[in-house]
């Protein structure tokens, strides 16, 4: 894929199936900013493609590109992504949305506060908050027209349904209030997005299993659930002291602040890259008992400063998985909800919570892993499956591997 922000740039040779096929791109100067004197890649672009590094903060200020103009430059030297950049403009709508009903919810006079009085399909209790923006991104994203089936996987809804748009060719599965138990709180919640390609339409009901599946729900459930490998892009917004946005296309992390007196997304941080060590951990420790050993004899080796870094680890917990996300990927650290004896699988939705956070944690140079496998490579056998996932910075992260390995 072709970025030109600025003066021409990044020229990223992708590694994961995920990724679009990298290109070289000149300069089309589309954005006026400041060019840094000549560098290698205004002299040979393809120089660049060597050392596999976008080059944005090298070559140009990014001051004032919007998520709008992000993606408009992205349409124009890709133009066979032209269709999943206006699903990008769809979930910039529905977040700006989202943010103004979460942020008013708690307003005495606030229609959207407390519980619908339903209980989920996970036995869970749902909040008004989870339908209106279940529905928000739902009609967002549907009204775009480029989605052949919109699988709605929010946790917390039991608006659980497929969406059938004709002929399109993508597939959007979707958390849209992720740790909403947080938000009469005032407690940052998010939404997580993934988006992959689907070339069916068809119509499926997303609590089949196995046997109880038609053959026709069957295969298109089997299109659907497809392996994080399989992702085009993900995103997720935050919404807490600032809004922002997070998306990758497959080709690094790019982060978007809302700056609401304009009401634009604005680049905020190009290229993130999640520091390799870091000595915080962030996990619900009320289940340390309960974790496997290996894991146990990881975290207690940070608390001491014992472990492999020798450093002394802080504990940084919200309990809500964007907000958790976000801080580990800008500041380095593990976040995780392992499995533990009662909860095997912990608690985290593979297909909608887990793959998408997985695939922005690798783009930004960090690792996702369940302990014993990368969470990118498990197929979803059903559309709720919830996995264990570490993930965050790769030297911690993989220290939790060599331990199970060892086991
Ligand atoms: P929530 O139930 O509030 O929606 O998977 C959902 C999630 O939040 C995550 O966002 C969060 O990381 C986790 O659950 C918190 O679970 P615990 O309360 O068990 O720590």
């Amino acid at each position: 894929m072709k970025f030109s922000l600025c003066v021409l740039v990044a020229v990223v040779a992708v590694s994961s199936t995920n990724a679009f096929t990298a290109r070289t791109s000149s300069s089309r100067g589309m954005i006026s900013t400041k060019l840094h004197s000549t560098t290698e890649t205004e002299a040979n672009p393809m120089a660049r493609s060597k050392s596999k590094q976008p080059v944005f903060d090298e070559v140009c200020e990014t001051t004032g590109v919007t998520l709008t103009r992000f993606m408009n430059e992205v349409a124009m030297l890709n133009p066979e992504l032209r269709e999943l950049t206006t699903l990008f403009g769809a979930i910039d709508t529905a977040c700006k949305a989202m943010t103004n009903v979460v942020k008013r919810s708690q307003l005495p006079s606030s229609e959207t506060l407390g519980y619908q009085g339903a209980v989920n399909i996970q036995g869970e209790d749902q909040k008004k908050l989870d339908v209106i923006t279940n529905d928000i991104l739902k009609r967002a994203l549907r009204f775009t027209g480029r989605l052949g089936v919109d699988l709605i996987g929010t946790a917390n809804s039991d608006n659980q349904e497929i969406v059938i748009e004709e002929g399109e060719k993508y597939v959007a599965v979707f958390d849209p209030l992720d740790g909403s138990s947080n938000v009469d709180a005032g407690i940052p919640t998010g939404t997580i997005i993934g988006i992959y390609e689907h070339s069916d339409n068809c119509e499926i009901d997303p609590e089949c299993i196995g046997d109880e599946c038609t053959e026709l729900e069957a295969q298109c459930l089997a299109n659907t659930l497809q392996p994080g490998t399989n992702l085009v892009a993900a995103a997720y917004c935050l919404y807490s002291s600032s809004t922002f946005m997070a998306i990758t296309l497959g080709n690094g992390v790019y982060m978007f602040c809302l700056d609401e007196t304009i009401g634009e997304f604005v680049l905020s941080h190009a290229n993130v890259k999640v520091p390799a060590d870091c000595n915080i951990y962030s996990m619900n420790e009320a289940n340390f008992d309960k974790w496997d050993a290996p894991l146990k004899n990881v975290v207690k080796g940070w608390r001491e400063g014992t472990g492999k870094s020798g450093e002394r680890f802080t504990s940084r917990y919200i309990g809500s998985m964007v907000g958790d996300v976000h801080r580990t990927l800008l500041y380095g650290g593990v976040f995780g909800y392992p499995g533990d004896t009662k909860n095997v699988n912990g608690k985290l939705r593979l297909l909608y919570e887990g793959a998408p956070m997985s695939f922005i944690m690798e783009q930004a140079g960090g690792i996702s892993s369940t302990g014993k496998e990368r969470v990118m490579e498990i197929t979803p056998e059903y559309v709720h499956q919830r996995i264990p996932v570490v993930m965050g910075s790769k030297n911690a992260v993989q220290e939790i591997l060599d331990a199970y390995a060892a086991e």
